[in-house]
C-alpha cells in the first residue's frame, strides 16, 4: 500500500546552487547527500515533513554525473524542473507487482538501491499520464 509522498525529484544543472536556493528561499536544510553511480546522479535530500506512516517526505535534488544518465538526458531535452514523483510503501516488491498486473510497465525486474539505502523501482511515464513515478521502501532507520 502506498502511504505517503516519499519525495519529489527535481533535476538541476548545479546541485550546490539549487541547494542554496532552497535554503535561502525556504529555510530547507540538507538532510543527506550521496552519489548514486548506478542512477548516474549526485543528489541532496531535503526533509520537508514527517508522515503518519512513520516515514517522511523529501525533496530530492538531482544533478547528473554523466551525460547518458536518465537525469542527464532529461535535462538536455527539458532543462531544469520536476523530474519524477515517488510514493512510499512498506512493500515495494508487492506494490510493484500489483501495478505490473494492472498493465503498467515497471522498469526494473527487481528493485534497485535508492537514496539512503532505500529500495526503489520506477513506472514508465507513458503508462502514468506523463509522470515518471517511483516506488520506494525506506530503510527502517529512515
Ligand atoms: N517524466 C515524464 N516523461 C518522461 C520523463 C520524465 N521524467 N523522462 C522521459 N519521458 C518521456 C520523454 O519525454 C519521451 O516522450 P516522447 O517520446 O513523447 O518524446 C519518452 O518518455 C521517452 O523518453 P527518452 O528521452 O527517449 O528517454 P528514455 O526512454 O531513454 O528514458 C525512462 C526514459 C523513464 C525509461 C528513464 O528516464 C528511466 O529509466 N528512468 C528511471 C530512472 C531514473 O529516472 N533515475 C534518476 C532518479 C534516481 C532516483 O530517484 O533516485
Ligand atoms: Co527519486
Amino acid at each position: 500500500m502506498l502511504t505517503r509522498i516519499d519525495h519529489i525529484g527535481i533535476a538541476c544543472f548545479d546541485l550546490d546552487a539549487t541547494v542554496e536556493f532552497y535554503r535561502a528561499t525556504y529555510g530547507f536544510e540538507v538532510f543527506h547527500t550521496e552519489v548514486n553511480e548506478e542512477q548516474g546522479v549526485r543528489e541532496a535530500m531535503l526533509k520537508i515533513n514527517e508522515t503518519s506512516d512513520g516515514g517522511a517526505s523529501y525533496l530530492q535534488l538531482l544533478e547528473s554525473v554523466r551525460e547518458d544518465s536518465a537525469v542527464g538526458k532529461w535535462l538536455a531535452k527539458n532543462g531544469e524542473g520536476v523530474h519524477h514523483i515517488a510514493f512510499g510503501t512498506a512493500d515495494v516488491d508487492g506494490d510493484a507487482q500489483a501495478v505490473r498486473e494492472k498493465g503498467v510497465r515497471v522498469l526494473y525486474d527487481q528493485p534497485r538501491t535508492g537514496s539512503m539505502g532505500s529500495r526503489i523501482t520506477f513506472l514508465h511515464p507513458k503508462d502514468c499520464h506523463g509522470v515518471l513515478t517511483e516506488l520506494v521502501t525506506s530503510r527502517p532507520e529512515h
